[in-house]
């Protein structure tokens, strides 16, 4: 099925003779009711890079705290620090229970995030990496955002290179792609005002990356930010990719409105998320893998995502709260089983990966 539409037709074109897209035609590619068009443009690209694989992992999410400093217009899962009702911040303790306990069978990793907490001090998160690891030697730590690296460097006075290479120290493996939301506009100022802005969002990875560390990038869509401001988000992340080559994978994130303070906005379309994932894998050529969150996406579109242009379908998850307190529809947990049929249902290879997407087994 070739695209309809003669700009895609004309962009597809340019794809085969190696072209990189730029602003434009991200533009373009936004613009288009060619949603089929699109998603065999961006399907293309996914199998020339990944052929049949779907790629997933299994993982277990652990949401330390939500009491947060900082006030995000998005945001359902934060709890201001006098606001006692519905906030909690768990002990070491309660966190080891969590991972030794409750951890799915074959687990390769822990996904760690929380709020911007005003008091735990350094030696909590370092005890934290330091006691699973200890417990779990074989678990890959994927923990902190660079929103909660800009905190620590704050609060606890210390340049942003020691934060993490104490954490480092301590067991941290990777970062995950979080407080991203949109970089490069003056909508990251009304969403997200108070936390780190954009060009320090990406200044924390550029130092992550220079340390060796691996990370993630997300784009939160679908709230108050113009197309314009996603397809920037993604050059921006592309042109540090093309400096540190230390992204491995890029999230899209819908946004939720339900208990957030935009209540009154509409959850982005089926045809923005399909269009938002199959952009990103047009525009993003040098980071390699596209994941349909499905714990954000609901599990149907990530389905149809596979065909869309994205590769991966994140893991087990077993514990969300972000988006759960969001409204969230779907379970918080996926069998392996579960997560396999589904990916073969959509005609994809489930493939086990660990954090840094080694294959498994
Ligand atoms: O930074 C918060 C987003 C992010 C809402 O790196 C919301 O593998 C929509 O980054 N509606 C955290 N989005 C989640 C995240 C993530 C998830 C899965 C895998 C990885 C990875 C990273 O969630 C936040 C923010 O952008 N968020 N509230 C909401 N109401």
């Amino acid at each position: 099925m070739q695209p309809l539409d003669p700009a895609l037709a004309a962009i597809g074109r340019r794809l085969d003779a190696g072209e990189r897209l730029g602003l434009e035609d991200g533009l373009a590619l936004f613009a288009t009711h060619d949603l089929l068009g699109l998603g065999w443009l961006a399907n293309r690209q996914r199998e020339r890079r990944h052929g049949n694989k779907t790629f997933f992992n299994i993982n277990r999410h652990i949401n330390y705290s939500n009491i947060c400093v900082t006030r995000c217009k998005f945001c359902a899962f934060a709890r201001r620090p006098t606001e006692t009702e519905g906030q909690w911040a768990y002990t070491l303790e309660q966190i080891f229970e969590k991972a030794e306990h409750d951890l799915p069978a074959g687990a390769t990793e822990l996904h760690i995030v929380g709020g911007l907490h005003p008091k735990l001090p350094f030696v909590y998160y370092l005890d934290m990496l330091a006691g699973l690891k200890q417990r779990l030697p074989h678990v890959h730590l994927k923990a902190f955002t660079a929103v909660e690296i800009a905190h620590f460097s704050r609060l606890f006075k210390l340049p942003v290179r020691e934060v993490l290479e104490r954490l480092i120290e301590a067991g941290l493996g990777s970062l995950p792609g979080g407080g991203a939301e949109v970089l490069t506009s003056a909508s990251r100022k009304l969403i997200a005002n108070g936390k780190v802005d954009g060009e320090g969002w990406l200044e924390i990875h550029r130092t992550a990356h220079g340390l060796g560390l691996r990370s993630n990038c997300t784009l939160l869509y679908g709230h108050i930010e113009s197309e314009r401001d996603r397809v920037e988000h993604m050059l921006a992340l592309r042109a540090l990719q093309d400096e540190t080559g230390g992204f491995q994978c890029f999230i899209p994130l819908a946004f939720h409105p339900q208990h957030s303070h935009m209540p009154e906005l509409p959850a982005p379309s089926g045809a923005t998320d399909l269009k938002t994932i199959a952009v990103a894998r047009l525009l993003l050529d040098n980071i390699d893998h596209i994941k349909a969150y499905w714990i954000m996406l609901g599990i149907k579109t990530a389905q149809v995502a596979q065909h869309f242009g994205a590769n991966d379908m994140d893991g087990t998850v077993v514990e969300e709260t972000i988006y759960h307190m969001a409204g969230a529809q779907t379970p918080q947990v996926l069998s392996v089983r579960e997560l396999e049929r589904l990916i073969h249902e959509t005609g994809r290879v489930p493939v086990q990966r660990n954090s840094l997407y080694r294959e498994i087994g």
